[in-house]
């Protein structure tokens, strides 16, 4: 199924670098990104983002670190993106993320994990939406899509 997602290299992905990296390995997949953004995530969007985590004992320091630096935010089409970007991300953990994964070949810990990734097709309407505006998003085509698709 066709689907987009809401991907988002995190402040110490973006301090580290890693942009580039990671948004390379999406369009080599064959992915296509939509849309794009270097942003400074407000306290009120960062509560919004992660309330599910509301009350659990990491949640202060989850909201204080995706807040405390410039993310880059992105949002991803392509035939089950939603669940083939988890499986590129690699496990929340770094520690049991596998080699070959963004989190297991760049992170060590799970306070720092380099990357979020909407985790079903609810959560990535839901999340698209919080971060960007319909008119941020394009639609364009791609002739490369014939030797994808
Ligand atoms: P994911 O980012 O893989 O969707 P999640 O939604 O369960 O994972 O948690 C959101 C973020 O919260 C995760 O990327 C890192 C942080 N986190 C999760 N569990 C944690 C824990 N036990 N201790 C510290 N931070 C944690
Ligand atoms: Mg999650």
């Amino acid at each position: 199924m066709m689907e987009k997602t809401f991907l988002m290299v995190k402040p110490d992905g973006v301090q580290r670098g890693l942009i580039g990296e990671i948004v390379s390995r999406f369009e080599r997949k064959g992915f296509q990104l939509v849309g794009a953004k270097l942003m400074q995530i407000p306290t009120s969007v960062a509560e919004q983002h992660y309330g599910e985590h509301k009350g659990k004992p990491f949640y202060d320091e989850l909201v204080s670190f995706i807040t405390s630096g410039p993310v880059f935010a992105m949002v991803w089409q392509g035939e089950n993106v939603i669940a083939t970007a988890r499986q590129m991300m690699g496990a929340t953990n770094p520690k049991d993320a596998l080699p070959g994964t963004i989190r297991g070949d760049y992170g060590v810990t799970v306070g720092k994990n380099i990357i979020h990734g909407s985790d079903s097709l609810e959560s990535a309407k839901r999340e698209i939406s919080l971060f960007f505006k319909e008119e941020e998003l394009v639609e364009y085509t791609r002739t490369v899509d014939g030797w994808i698709y």
